[in-house]
């Protein structure tokens, strides 16, 4: 990651907006956007050097509540925005935030690419396996049998498993945390942030209204059992068997991230000239 050198002490509260949150009261994404700013300080990055960008969906609002630049985009393309940022001004830490719906529905291709790509990104997936903000419809990690309303006797669908895709589609780092442990999270966004290359963290962050049975996450999860691997075989069939609770760094690659060459572009003036002949 492009940080540059800690030029005075900063603190979670520096980072925050004046914005607040009208996130549910017990949404798991209170506990994310706290992991973010303590990371941000354990980083000692000034705030004018971060970038927060996210997609749409109730996890997408981090940008508003982060006094760093942000960019609230639009459904699904929070990385494509982040992926021509990111090649545009390298000098800038760029995170991505976002959910399950906004990362792996409508922007799963985008997924796909910016894991192959390796870009020097940090993407944070508050993944509650719902659609919050659009109230309550299943998504790609939502297990076949949870019943609702608005998907009577369940989607009888497979869940998609983000961290195998992740690490079959090139991505560099893998971890999974539980907002119920903001600290911990944090410490895997620092961590993500600092390896080279595109990295991925899933945090499982309960959406109260409409999955309350997620509330018995905090007894589910458990440290992985296992350090982190390079090895990127051993880690498949480590994600492959994991019963989807396993926090901490799973996979930690060692291939070089993409940064192209910076070239003078032609101006609009330009193309619409060479468009005409
Ligand atoms: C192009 C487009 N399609 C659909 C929507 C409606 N929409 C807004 S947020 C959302 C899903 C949000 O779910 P997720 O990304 O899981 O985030 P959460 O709200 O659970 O944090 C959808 C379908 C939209 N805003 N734009
Ligand atoms: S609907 Fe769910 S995800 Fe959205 S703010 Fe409420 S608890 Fe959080």
């Amino acid at each position: 990651m492009n940080t540059v050198a800690p030029q005075a002490a900063y603190a979670a509260r520096d980072y925050k907006s004046d914005v607040k949150p009208v996130w549910c009261p017990g949404c798991g994404d209170y506990s994310v956007l706290s992991a973010f700013t303590k990371a941000f300080a354990e980083l000692g990055l000034p705030p004018e050097r971060i970038a927060v960008i996210s997609g749409i969906g109730c996890s997408s609002r981090i940008p508003a509540y982060t006094n760093t630049y942000g960019f609230h985009g639009i459904h699904g393309r929070a990385l494509a925005l982040a992926t021509g940022l990111k090649v545009a001004r390298p000098d800038l830490s760029v995170f991505v935030a976002g959910g399950d719906g906004d990362g792996f529905s409508i922007g799963g291709n985008h997924f796909l690419h910016a894991c192959r790509r390796n870009i020097d990104l940090t993407y944070v997936v508050m993944d509650n396996r719902v659609y919050g903000m659009t109230k309550g419809q299943p998504s790609p990690t939502t297990e076949p049998d949870w019943d609702s309303a608005l998907s009577p006797g369940g989607t009888g669908l497979r869940p998609f498993n983000p961290l195998v895709i992740a690490l079959a589609s090139g991505a560099n780092f893998i971890a999974r945390g539980f907002s119920g442990d903001p600290n911990a999270c944090a410490q895997l966004i620092v961590e993500a942030a600092r390896h080279p290359g595109f990295s991925f963290v899933e945090i499982m962050s309960p959406c109260v209204t409409f999955r309350p049975d997620q509330r018995n996450w905090k007894e589910m999860v458990h440290d992985a059992p296992v350090t982190a691997t390079a090895d990127a075989a051993k880690a498949a069939r480590r994600l492959m068997t994991d019963d989807g609770f396993n926090l901490g760094v799973l996979y930690k690659g060692d291939r070089a991230p993409y940064q192209p060459e910076l070239k003078e572009s032609a101006s609009i003036a330009d193309l619409e000239k060479a468009f005409q002949t």
